[in-house]
């Protein structure tokens, strides 16, 4: 029996609408050994979650990335399951989700929400934001994962002890597939349900302001696995806008009239843009060393010095 052997991971902030029924759950599906890190939540969430049988542990900081990555440096169980509180996964999908790592096909799985979800599981601009963050992800990493920001995750210990994780907020679950792929974890998708939050229980999250941390995330991390990406966005905004200004130059100069300051940034503009492209093609070369060094170096802590 493998499921002892599993932790299922419950972050929660005031979540007393749902988390007692979703400890009923994982317990009625054989998985015991449950552990609910708790962001000081004021209503009656660590009470409920206590007399369910789990474990509580109450987060020294703040924010959800915070608790993840306490709870993952505290927990030492062979697999960890890792889930939100709300209500919107159901604890029937955890065996798909271990199934990958009891069988040895994968290290780090992800729960894939688009392909079944509930109609009002993503509101607003949700789902059109989690696509266009996909989108911006797999042209960052090389690497199509369908779903990166689902919250509904299975590692093995080796991975979840391996991540380092810096941000605090509901940028964890970007950073810590950033972290697998860096790592070269083997990653498998499985197709999970998403419900919709009960209408009780109030989001945390703001579509706006942590999409565009998200993405910046996404996007700065980019530096240290593909530069080109990372540079070459900078070298397109610098060009594009030499480009704009060069217009703007040869329509004068066609007019009679000779504008030197500003023939002088057209040029800097578009060379300084040429520069990036450079600049990210150099990086590219030496990030593609510094993989296989790191490459080399795991395969000899694997298999022993030869
Ligand atoms: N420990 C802890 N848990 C948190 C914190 N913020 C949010 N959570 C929990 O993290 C999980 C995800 O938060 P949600 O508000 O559901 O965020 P989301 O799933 O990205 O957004 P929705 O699509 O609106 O559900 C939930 O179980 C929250 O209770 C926090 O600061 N600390
Ligand atoms: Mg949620």
């Amino acid at each position: 029996m493998k499921e002892k052997d599993v932790c299922i991971l419950i972050p929660t902030l005031n979540e007393e609408t749902t988390i007692a029924q979703l400890i009923r759950d994982f317990r009625s599906e054989g998985f015991n050994n449950i552990v609910v890190i708790d962001g000081h939540s004021t209503d009656n969430t660590r009470e409920l979650a206590k007399a369910e049988g789990a474990r509580v542990i109450l987060q020294k900081g703040k924010g959800k990335g915070q608790a993840v990555q306490e709870a993952f440096e505290t927990l030492d169980c062979a697999y960890l399951v890792m889930l939100d509180g709300d209500g919107t996964y159901l604890a029937s999908d955890v065996h798909a989700m271990v199934a990958p790592l009891f069988e040895g096909r994968a290290e780090h799985v992800i729960g894939n929400r688009l392909s079944n979800f509930e109609k009002g599981a993503f509101p607003g601009f949700n789902l059109m934001g989690n696509k266009l963050i996909n989108l911006l992800f797999s042209m960052a990493y090389r690497q199509n994962l369908t779903d990166i920001l689902s919250g509904y995750r299975a590692f093995t210990l080796d991975v979840y002890k391996s991540f380092d994780l810096k941000r605090m907020g509901f940028e964890v679950e970007s950073e810590m597939t950033i972290q697998s792929i860096k790592l070269d974890h083997s990653i498998e998708v499985v197709p999970i349900s998403y419900l919709s939050r009960k209408s009780s229980a109030r989001t945390k999250l703001n579509p706006l302001k942590d999409g565009f941390r998200i993405g910046k995330t996404i996007y700065v991390l980019a530096r240290f696995h593909n530069p080109m990406f990372y540079f070459g966005i900078i070298g397109t905004l610098f060009i594009v806008s030499g480009l704009i200004t060069g217009i703007y130059v040869v329509d004068q100069w066609l007019k009679g009239i000779t504008r030197i300051p500003m023939t002088v940034l057209t040029a800097l503009l578009i060379m300084s843009g040429f520069q990036m492209f450079v600049l990210g093609m150099l990086s590219d070369l030496m990030v593609s060393m510094h993989m296989e060094t790191m490459r080399l170096l795991r395969k000899r802590d694997k298999y022993g010095k030869q």
